[in-house]
């Protein structure tokens, strides 16, 4: 065993026995959760869930402490403001909230509230803190991108004296009824009321207040409130965690006291909410006030190394989108709560409502959920749809949407901790050649470091990474690296000196350089907040600083939450401090998306005049992070119900703005049988982020390992991927122009379709019309899949016509060697289909065009897009987006997508290399039986008219009737007609 192997297992040995001693007292699997806070124990999630509980059991007479001061309000271009004064005591002492209501041009509106003397910084700190003494006000430098731009056209149409109502929108139909006493909001559309904020009366702003000694009560960690305790704030309020808060063993010191911020916000009529990722459980969000087949505790965010999570939990995991959808047959709003400290969501359905018609046509509930972050400005916006896919793409204008990728990022990707050597990787790099297995990528996880110090090689495992490095270049392949945020702190160790003498790591609440303890033992950390530090870490990925790495190196980041052995919940202190004196507390959920983003720009700079799209994989992140790359769902584990809660964990990751992701295939902890492993690289090759990894404990589990026939299935389903790989890079175009998500739920694509609500075990691959139903269960050989709508349904490989009614389930059968998928009628998409040992070398190939007719048997669509999967020169108009009709049931044309006249662009390199590229094939199923006799098409191309051969196949026992068109020689880049 190499050293470093030797290491990293006596690392992993001791990480197990530290947690098994933190667990020491609890059964078996229950030891990971109680690592972790739970509501209770979590001082200003139980103040505010008691807050509510206070407000419900007081009933009709709960009087919201905050109102609007009427002569404070004013409305001009587009934004409301005015303060708002909470009442704090029976004397009637205020305090002053500023709060904005800034109606967007886009139609989504934002609210957000402030709180006068921290802005003022009029408070004092306690431990002389060095502190910002403001609530956090720069979430949004990091997350919003645009479509800020105020709706001037936004009119005041009704002013009382304790109610406005303005009217906003692009079609002026929705308005925002502000109530002042006490303060609230009723968001509607056409009318009708869709979004109310403290319509429960459970706005919360903890507003700062100086301590007052007095004799502290002995309270225990986790303790419930003591009776006799005199609370200061509404009564039940518990002040045993204001000034400090203890769990497993750390102590947050809290010098500004309670701040926390909290919101009721209702969906009115909703009865689905969704999305707030990263959790495992069911797309459609569950209640989380205890009950029948509900989560006790709220869904939280705050960016953790959970390590073995467990499924169906709202328990936190690595990344954090505060951001959720609420959908109703023809509806679809949603919020997203601007807010990067810790958050817990309550969701409770209230059902059965007495006046239906209040609620909206069809609809019987209001979804209502109570937002709670321990720090920062309540800052929420609000979208009113009213269709999935605009909430999606007003999304995408504020958060920004999916960067392009590199090409090769959407192949598949060979991973594992750790292969240990050059040698190693040129192995399995040959070995998968001799199968005849596609990949484009393979990985090196933390033992290729010296010591675990990044940017440096382990000399003896790996004597010559630039041989490796060009060895996998011939074969069009790439290497990943990983460099996690930890630095070792070790004598000699120029980063380390480096991030010392710049001033550049977090601090600790004394303002001395953060000390903690992660693989490497004593590190410290970057604060990716500071941007002096971004550009230093840039200069340490230039090619002449980490050496051994070239152009084909790309970058994974892990422990970016970041991940702290010896911290709280596994991570940083709260009271530590990043650059501008803002506190952990505050940004702690930005964290992650902060690394991303320096070592995604420092990925950009590696070489003057190289520019090249980055390749970045996150495990943390946070809004905004689809900016930057491929995120995954963290330490996974090889068991039946993992591979099954991989599918919704990222359909909800797609579904908010975040959908280029993945799972780990095979997964991560333990060593799946064969079965699994087939089954999860046929629901893996439908993953928009493809990669198979591995635990250093786990056993050698490359694809050639299993042995036939699994290995046979595992290459058929990678090459199933690969020949997809236009219609998936399409897929990511369509996400980066708009906000679409990549793999699509069935609400999603058919939001009237109420029987695919909480469907969440199938999926559309973008616009393709492809419905995947991966079989994630033990032994299963058929499996129903629910069809959405009366379109004809093919079989994916057979092309039998099957036998679906909308909103019925259809059984298909699915023995070991077939993935379920199934072709919508009505569809065009493009593929590859010579089958090669990585994308790089399917670059020029020419393309089959699959035509899926629809039921009628006259017509279809679809789109292709393509360039140069590298560059930024798409940015300037290199690339070619066609769009595909076949129409009249004889007609196939092809036209420029977005209407641009032929030689609108000057053609680069790459368009020019493109006009060789053809047209190959066209397969048209469910072809007119009007053709049957005809064995040739013309085609009218660009150069002239020709004819193409045509076979057409009659339909046969259940199977459609097809046709394939061979050498079609049309330029895929050019303007086509194929008459049949
Ligand atoms: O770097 C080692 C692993 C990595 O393989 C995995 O993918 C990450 O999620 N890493 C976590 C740290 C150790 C996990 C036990």
């Amino acid at each position: 065993m190499p050293s470093s192997t030797r290491l990293s297992v006596r690392w992993t040995a001791w990480l197990c026995l530290f947690i098994s001693f933190l667990g020491l007292f609890s059964p078996a699997f229950a030891v990971k959760e109680n690592d972790f806070k739970k509501c209770n124990q979590s001082g200003f999630c139980k103040r505010n869930r008691a807050y509510a509980d206070t407000a419900v059991a007081t009933g009709s007479s709960w009087q919201s402490p905050y109102n609007v001061v009427a002569d404070s309000a004013h409305f001009k271009d587009g934004q409301f403001q005015a303060t708002i004064l909470k009442t704090i005591n029976d004397q009637g002492e205020t305090v002053r909230l500023p709060v904005t209501v800034s109606f967007l041009k886009n139609g989504a509106a934002r609210v957000t509230v402030d709180e006068e003397k921290r802005q003022k910084k009029d408070i004092e700190l306690r431990h002389n803190s060095k502190a910002r003494k403001e609530r956090y006000n720069e979430a949004e430098k990091w997350v919003i991108v645009g479509g800020t731009a105020l709706d001037t056209e936004a009119k005041l149409t009704y002013e009382g004296k304790s109610q406005w109502t303005i009217k906003y929108g692009p079609s002026s139909n929705l308005e925002a009824v502000i109530e002042f006493s006490p303060f609230s909001l009723d968001f509607k559309r056409d009318g009708a009321s869709q979004i109310k904020f403290n319509d429960r009366g459970l706005l919360n702003m903890e507003h700062w207040r100086p301590k007052v000694d007095k004799p502290a009560p002995e309270k225990k960690e986790g303790e419930e409130a003591k009776e006799g305790e005199t609370p200061e704030e509404p009564k039940g309020e518990d002040e045993s965690t204001w000034w400090d808060e203890t769990f497993g063993g750390n102590t947050d010191s809290k010098p500004r006291g309670p701040e926390s911020v909290a919101l009721d916000i209702s969906f009115v009529g909703y009865d689905h909410v969704y999305g707030i990722p990263s959790h495992t459980g069911p797309l459609s969000l569950k209640e989380t006030r205890g009950g029948d087949g509900n989560y006790a505790d709220p869904y939280r965010l705050y960016n953790l190394d959970v390590f073995e999570y467990i499924l169906d939990s709202p328990m936190t995991l690595y990344g954090a989108i505060p951001f959720m959808q609420a959908h109703r047959k023809d509806s679809t709003v949603g919020v997203f709560w601007l807010n990067s400290a810790e958050t817990w969501i309550d969701i409770t359905k209230a059902k059965g409502h007495t006046n239906p018609l209040a609620l909206g046509i069809g609809a019987k509930t209001n979804t209502q959920t109570h937002w709670i972050s321990e720090s920062g400005l309540l800052d929420v916006f609000v979208f009113l749809g009213p269709t999935p896919q605009d909430i999606t793409k007003t999304y995408g204008e504020l958060t920004g949407t999916t960067a392009m990728p590199q090409e090769f990022a959407i192949g598949y990707h060979q991973c594992r901790w750790n292969y240990i050597s050059d040698d190693d990787v040129k192995d399995v790099d040959r070995k998968m050649d001799k199968f005849k297995i596609p990949y484009d990528v393979i990985w090196l996880d933390i033992e290729y470091t010296d010591g675990k110090k990044y940017f440096t090689w382990d000399p003896n495992m790996f004597k010559d990474p630039i041989s490796m490095g060009k060895h996998l270049d011939e074969r069009g392949r790439k290497l990943v690296t990983i460099i996690d945020p930890h630095i070792k702190n070790e004598e000699g160790y120029h980063v380390v000196s480096e991030l010392k003498s710049k001033d550049l790591a977090v601090k600790n609440k004394d303002g001395e350089i953060f000390d903690g303890w992660c693989w490497p033992g004593s590190s410290h950390w970057l604060d990716a907040f500071n941007p002096t530090a971004i550009s230093w870490w840039a200069s340490l990925f230039k090619y002449d600083a980490f050496k051994g790495t070239m152009e084909n190196t790309w970058i994974w980041n892990d422990m970016n939450e970041p991940s702290v052995f010896n911290g709280p919940e596994t991570t940083m202190p709260k009271d530590n401090l990043h650059h501008g004196g803002w506190e952990h507390r505050d940004l702690h959920n930005l964290n992650g998306l902060t690394f991303h983003n320096a070592t995604a720009s420092a990925v950009v700079s590696r070489k003057k005049g190289e520019v090249r799209r980055p390749f970045v994989l996150t495990r943390s992140f946070f809004a905004g992070s689809q900016r930057l790359g491929a995120m995954w769902t963290g330490d996974n584990e090889a068991s039946w119900g993992h591979l099954g809660g991989s599918l919704p964990m990222l359909l909800s990751q797609g579904i908010s703005g975040f959908p280029f992701s993945g799972a780990d295939v095979g997964g991560f902890f333990g060593d799946p049988d064969k079965d699994l492993q087939t089954r999860w690289y046929q629901a893996g090759a439908f993953y928009p982020f493809f990669r198979g990894h591995a635990h250093i404990d786990a056993r050698r589990r490359e694809p050639y390992l299993a042995g036939e026939p699994y290995t046979a299935i595992i290459t058929a389903a990678l090459r199933l991927r690969y020949s997809l790989l236009p219609a998936w890079y399409t897929a990511f175009y369509q996400a980066h122009r708009d906000g679409t998500p990549i793999i699509r739920p069935m609400f999603y694509t058919h939001p009237t379709e109420e029987g695919g609500f909480d469907v969440d075990d199938q999926l559309f691959v973008g616009g393709t019309g492809i419905l995947v139903k991966p079989i994630v269960e033990q032994g299963k050989e058929e499996t129903d899949i629910f069809i959405p709508d009366d379109e004809v349904y093919y079989d994916y490989f057979t092309y039998e016509v099957l036998p679906t009614h909308k909103g019925k389930r259809v059984t298909v059968s699915a023995p070991l060697d077939k993935i379920p998928v199934l072709m919508r009628g009505g569809h065009i998409f493009p593929r590859r289909d010579k089958p090669r040992r990585s994308s790089a070398l399917m670059r020029w190939d020419d393309y089959t065009l699959v035509v899926a007719l629809d039921r009628d048997g006259k017509s279809a669509e679809g789109e292709l897009y393509a360039d140069d999967g590298d560059s930024f020169e798409f940015e300037g108009g290199q690339y070619i987006h066609r769009k595909f009709v076949l129409a009249g049931g004889h007609t196939l044309t092809s036209v420029d997508a977005e209407g641009l006249e032929k030689g609108s662009v000057k053609e680069g390199d790459w368009m020019k290399e493109m006009r060789k590229v053809n047209v190959d094939r066209v397969i048209v199923v469910g072809a007119p039986k009007e053709w049957k006799d005809k064995k040739e098409v013309t085609v009218e191309g660009e150069d002239g008219t020709w004819t193409a051969e045509m076979d057409y196949n009659p339909a046969a026992k259940g199977r459609a009737a097809f046709a394939v068109v061979r050498k079609v020689g049309a330029r895929i880049g050019g303007d086509f007609r194929i008459v049949f």
